[in-house]
């Protein structure tokens, strides 16, 4: 019998270069018998070994690292009722970016291969032919041969964000790379919808909203808001098979013969406005169809004794009724519907619509209650007064209030001149009361009044105000809109800018006491973001008008924060509940409508250099940023 030193060197020589008979006969054998065979030191020796190389193995790749922090968590599960805590840990884990140092590390570690990127060149003529099938899409989609954006796994362009204000300055004078990223960033818009939609498609399909999260759906109406609220953005991207499947549902599921209280407003906005525009947009009746059946499920509303509409309508049973502990409405609410059904009586014929809107707009017009054009935030629906009075706000309740005067004036062809008056007084009232400069920056802000006090609170949804104001100047309200729009544009960028994860708060504190080392506070109650899209609708209006090109770059700065902090690997985007920290954005596990409707829609136009696409000269976009058109002079 061998020694056991000796049964070693007979076994290692065996292994290594052996005789042709004894390896013969060894590969003969079954594993198990050779692995029974050895010592146990050799056993050692080789499990050791092979934990060695498992253990360099995931060191040196960092793709693997990120697909077990979530990438794949979850798998493809369509079931949100079967969950785990752990999985859901996870998945929050998932959108969270790494410290900045790590992902410095990230970036040199390995070679490029490992790396978990996705490089791609974009293929224009492939775009061109076969994708872009949008009505104005010819000219923004020139020349992008050089486009070679590189996305992370999270959707993140990862090289092109270091651009710098000097890099966009170097290329402003050459086309064919001025065109290429446009055409870089057009796409990483459409990848970002086409992500936001497989998370709906894939858990919340023909329901209202996506919980992205724990990939299921959340009802408000139960009208598939997100999938009318996303028509005409895919009309707009050229993304022509997702919007035929979303056709191929309006067509055959969508029914409004339902027993189901809807938001006057919210519904108009979203529903009415969203099938108009994609009527417009594409010619096709049944969408107009859908929205005179909506439109005229909605006039129960204005059945009320001051013909000021109820917040909230059944529509199968085609009765109205205030929210249950107030008879008011929201001022806003009953302001901003107008343009929809205004639109909706042209293209009926049937008065009946605009008769109903424009009593509204005639009576707010008249009403007492007002300090410089600012309107108070509720109306009673009984005696169609103000209630509330003495706070002043062009945040939420008010807001869009003063973007549907003139945007009324706009699309009537600048004939209604109470409208224009109204909202030329309401600038002046801002100008007066409202406006303010923080320390140490000297950011100008909208800040709110209440009973005399000035308060420098500013929510997020004023930051509509700069492009509605650039909007006026375009059409030849006074040239010190527009400034006040630049002055308000930087300081609704510094929102973003001045936050840890570059995502704006809901709201805003601004400091103005002599000594502020900041500019902005931000309280524990107002950290989350919700992905709207105001500050974005504002740069589109001020690239169009002002073609400065920082506009541009702020808003890729923005997409590639929510790509970062928002994005949600299995599909879809989530709302955070604090922008402050970089490290637990704390995902909220809901992705809003308007995020496909409004925010990823003007970000695609602001990155498009073709001013014909939805002209503003023949568009006014509605409150949820469905274009409508603006009626010829004679109607
Ligand atoms: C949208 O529904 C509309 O833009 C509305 O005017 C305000 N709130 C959201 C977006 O923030």
């Amino acid at each position: 019998m061998l020694s056991p030193s000796r049964r070693d060197f007979v076994s290692l020589t065996l292994s290594e270069s052996g005789s042709y008979t004894n390896s013969k006969q060894w590969r003969r054998r079954s594993c198990w018998r050779k692995w029974k065979q050895l010592s146990r030191l050799q056993r050692s020796l080789i499990l050791l070994t092979l934990m060695l190389l498992l253990v360099c193995g995931i060191a040196i790749s960092p793709s693997l690292i990120e697909h077990w922090r979530g990438d794949t968590v979850g798998g493809n599960r369509n079931d949100g009722k079967q969950r785990f805590v752990g999985d859901l840990k996870n998945e929050y884990r998932s959108i969270l970016p790494e410290p900045p140092s790590e992902r410095k590390d990230y970036r040199r570690r390995g070679p490029p291969f490992l790396q978990n990127r996705l490089q791609f060149k974009t293929n224009i003529s492939a775009l061109m032919g076969e994708e872009n099938h949008g009505p104005d899409l010819k000219n923004a989609d020139k020349g992008s041969e050089g486009g070679k954006p590189i996305i992370s796994w999270r959707g993140a362009v990862i090289e092109e964000e270091q651009a710098s204000d000097t890099d966009t300055k170097d290329t402003e004078n050459q086309d064919g790379p001025a065109l290429a990223r446009a055409e870089s960033r057009l796409e990483a818009v459409r990848e970002a919808f086409r992500h936001a939609w497989k998370g709906y498609k894939d858990f919340a399909w023909g329901h209202d909203e996506l919980k992205p999260i724990s990939k299921s759906y959340g009802e408000w109406f139960g009208l598939g808001l997100t999938l009318i609220d996303a028509l005409d953005t895919m009309w707009i991207l050229g993304l022509k098979e997702e919007f035929a499947e979303a056709r191929e549902w309006v067509a055959k599921e969508l029914s409004f013969d339902k027993n189901v209280d809807v938001n006057l407003f919210e519904s108009t906005i979203r529903i009415l406005g969203g099938l108009l525009s994609t009527y417009h947009l594409t010619g096709d009746l049944m969408f107009l169809d859908k929205a005179k059946d909506i439109g005229s499920r909605l006039m129960p509303a204005f059945n009320t004794a001051s013909k000021i509409p109820y917040s909230d309508v059944n529509i199968g049973k085609g009765t109205a009724h205030p929210p249950r502990w107030t008879s008011d409405s929201t001022v806003a609410e009953v302001t901003s519907i107008q343009l929809e059904f205004r639109e909706l009586s042209r293209l009926t014929g049937d008065t009946k619509y605009k008769l109903a809107v424009m009593e509204v707009m005639q009576q707010v017009h008249k009403l007492d209650g007002k300090q410089d054009g600012l309107v108070p935030m509720f109306i009673n629906t009984n005696n169609g007064l103000f209630t509330h009075q003495g706070i002043y706000t062009l945040g939420a309740r008010a807001d869009s209030y003063y973007e549907y005067l003139l945007k009324q004036w706009i699309q009537g062809g600048r004939t209604e001149n109470e409208l224009l008056d109204d909202y030329l007084l309401a600038v002046e009232g801002v100008k007066k009361n409202l406006l303010n400069k923080s320390v140490p920056q000297g950011l100008t802000f909208v800040g709110e009044m209440s009973h005399g006090h000035f308060s420098p609170k500013m929510d997020h949804l004023v930051c509509f105000l700069p492009g509605t104001l650039a909007l006026g100047a375009h059409y030849g309200l006074p040239a010190d809109h527009l400034e006040l729009a630049k002055q308000l544009m930087e300081t609704c960028y510094q929102m973003y800018a001045q936050m840890e994860t570059g995502l704006s708060p809901e709201i805003v504190h601004f400091n103005m006491h002599e000594g502020s080392t900041k500019d902005v506070d931000v309280k524990i109650a107002d950290r989350h973001n919700l992905l709207r899209p105001e500050t974005v609708e504002s740069l589109f209006y001020m690239y169009r008008f002002t073609q400065d090109k920082k506009y541009q770059q702020w808003g890729w700065e923005i997409l590639q924060n929510f790509n970062k902090y928002t994005r949600v690997p299995t599909g879809g985007y989530t709302s955070i509940n604090n922008v402050c920290d970089p490290a637990y954005p704390s995902p909220r596990d809901k992705m809003e409508s308007f995020f496909l409707g409004e925010t990823l829609k003007y970000f695609y136009l602001l990155f498009s250099e073709d001013p014909d696409l939805i002209s503003l000269d023949k568009y006014v976009f509605n409150t949820e940023a469905h274009p409508l058109p603006i009626w010829p002079q004679a109607e």
